[in-house]
């Protein structure tokens, strides 16, 4: 699910079995219409079966781009993006670019790709779903607009034996306790669902870096008003606030922030200054 058109209405986007992905963008009356497929070079995107997408802005230049899975017999690469050449509205993709670890491509069966920040350092991880129930967590040891990555940790330990783990699983996130961290959601082919709750002690890592010790004696409840204080925001800093799905809601500046239309619930201060080159997070809770 995403805001594929950029209308405040969420979109679905799908992977299928013949290795297409098809865009249903909602309607003004809350139900879903087809709007064709994602192309590339003017022709429509197939993948090698079982496609899987996910949107994300894998270079964080503001426009969304295209993470694609595959089931991938046989071929050399089964994960690889597509940046986005045309607007964060409307995407326009061309060639695509593999994703790799270590220097070698992905070629795992049936990979399902997914970008998310689980350590909450600032840089968004891979999370990898393959064949045997397994889930790989690869952690970006680049930075948040140029991902690198090399080793990984099984989140799910594979399965080949019973398939009870989920196999082979199709992989997402959501804050599902409430509690500020990601729990992880799969299904697989057999129909089933598994909710693995995060059971990490803190969900965030709340930094105390020099020079920028002001951002956590900012305020953790927020009501209607965000205060930023100027000290966080010096000129070296760009600073946004994100959902508890990592997702960008807003950039923030000095002084008073309006969060009065934000839903309730748990958020991030994300800062990234240049000068020195340092990451912060800081959690915030809005409530009405
Ligand atoms: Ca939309
Ligand atoms: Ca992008
Ligand atoms: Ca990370
Ligand atoms: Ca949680």
């Amino acid at each position: 699910m995403c805001d594929w058109n950029n209308d405040h209405r969420l979109d679905l986007i799908t992977g299928e079995r013949l290795g297409y992905f098809t865009v249903f963008l909602r309607t003004d009356s809350g139900t879903l219409t087809n709007a064709g497929r994602i192309q590339a070079h003017g022709a429509d995107i197939m993948t090698s079966n079982n496609s899987w997408p996910t949107i994300c802005d894998w270079n964080r230049d503001g426009r969304k781009d295209l993470l694609v899975g595959q089931e991938g017999i046989g071929q050399p690469c089964n994960v690889y993006v597509y940046l986005n050449e045309g607007t964060d509205s409307l995407s326009i993709f061309g060639d695509s670019t593999p994703v790799l670890h270590s220097g070698t491509p992905f070629n795992d069966y049936r990979c399902v790709p997914v970008l998310e920040d689980l350590d909450r350092d600032g840089r968004r991880d891979l999370v990898l779903g393959e064949w045997y129930s397994s889930v790989r967590f690869y952690q970006n040891v680049g930075t948040d607009t140029n991902p690198a990555f090399t080793n990984f940790v099984n989140l799910v330990q594979p399965d080949p034996d019973s398939f009870l783990n989920g196999n082979p699983p199709r992989v997402n996130f959501t804050d599902w306790d409430g509690d500020g961290d990601m729990d992880m959601i799969t299904c697989d082919y057999y129909g089933s669902v598994f909710l693995r709750r995060n059971i990490t002690a803190t969900g965030v890592e709340q930094t105390m870096n020099d020079g920028r010790g002001t951002l956590n004696v900012g305020p953790t409840i927020v009501c209607r008003v965000l205060n930023l204080q100027s000290a966080t925001c010096n000129l070296q800093s760009e600073i946004t606030l994100l959902d508890a799905a990592g997702r960008t809601v807003m950039a923030l500046k000095s002084g008073a922030n309006d969060v009065s239309r934000l839903s309730p619930g748990v958020y991030f201060v994300r800062a990234v200054s240049r000068e020195p080159s340092a990451v912060s997070c800081h959690k915030v809770v809005v409530q009405r």
